[in-house]
């Protein structure tokens, strides 16, 4: 948790009393860490503005929230400004989802949707690693083996991943959707617009379903990002 300058804490203060106190959510959707944050927010029907800042593109803007620069930063309506989709997800179910839906307050049910949800998020962190390998990097310094390394790391994570989906009911865990299905659904959607061939012509077809099942609804289907 990182406070903002004065110049930065004024401006969000400023847009709190003009906008009714309304929190305010940086980066874009195509960040599945972002969406995911976003999706929670939605789910949960709290009142938020989003400012779809890119980290390639807006470092400076993003800094201001997160020294580190990254995506997604909530800054709330007092100009405090909370970093990682994690600690900001921790935060809005703790203020917000008071029937604690979306991840039980204790015991064996809290410790089987963190654990899924960290598998969702290990795969979207090395989705998005070897994006940047692959993207970022000028084509000749792209090291091989590593690349190498992270997609098979990708790829037993998304085998384990399908593993639960195959063998879970309605939703991950039970009936009523959680945390876990709305990690895993943007970490598949992520890898669908980013690198389809992990996803596609493979064995994921219970992941897919769930990501189709999950995007019919309103609150999740109006983040996902397109191909
Ligand atoms: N653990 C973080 C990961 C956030 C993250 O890596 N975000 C990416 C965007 S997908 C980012 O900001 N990358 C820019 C950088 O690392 O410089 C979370 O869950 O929020």
């Amino acid at each position: 948790m990182f406070n903002l300058n004065v110049i930065d804490l004024f401006n969000a203060s400023l847009f709190a009393l003009v906008t009714g106190l309304k929190m305010i959510l940086i980066g874009r959707n195509l960040s599945p860490f972002v969406r995911r944050t976003a999706t929670v927010l939605n789910i949960l029907n709290v009142e938020y503005e989003q400012r779809t800042l890119s980290t390639a593109e807006d470092q400076l803007e993003i800094r201001a929230s997160n020294p580190i620069g990254r995506v997604p930063s909530l800054i709330l309506p007092n100009g405090e400004a909370l970093i990682d989709s994690n600690a900001i997800i921790d935060y809005v179910i703790d203020e917000y989802d008071t029937n604690r839906q979306l991840l039980a307050i204790s015991g064996s049910e809290r410790r089987a949707v963190l654990q899924t949800t960290m598998l969702a998020h290990g795969i979207m962190e090395k989705g998005v690693a070897i994006s940047y390998e692959q993207n970022r990097r000028p084509k000749e310094k792209i090291y091989p083996e590593w690349l190498s390394y992270l997609e098979e790391q990708l790829a037993r994570g998304i085998a384990s991943l399908e593993g639960l989906a195959l063998n879970s009911s309605n939703w991950l865990h039970g009936d009523k959707i959680t945390l876990a299905d709305i990690t895993t659904v943007c970490a598949i959607d992520y890898l669908d617009v980013r690198m389809p061939s992990f996803i596609q012509n493979k064995s994921v077809q219970a992941l897919l379903t769930l990501s189709k099942k999950a995007n019919a609804i309103d609150t999740i289907g109006s983040s996902k990002p397109s191909n």
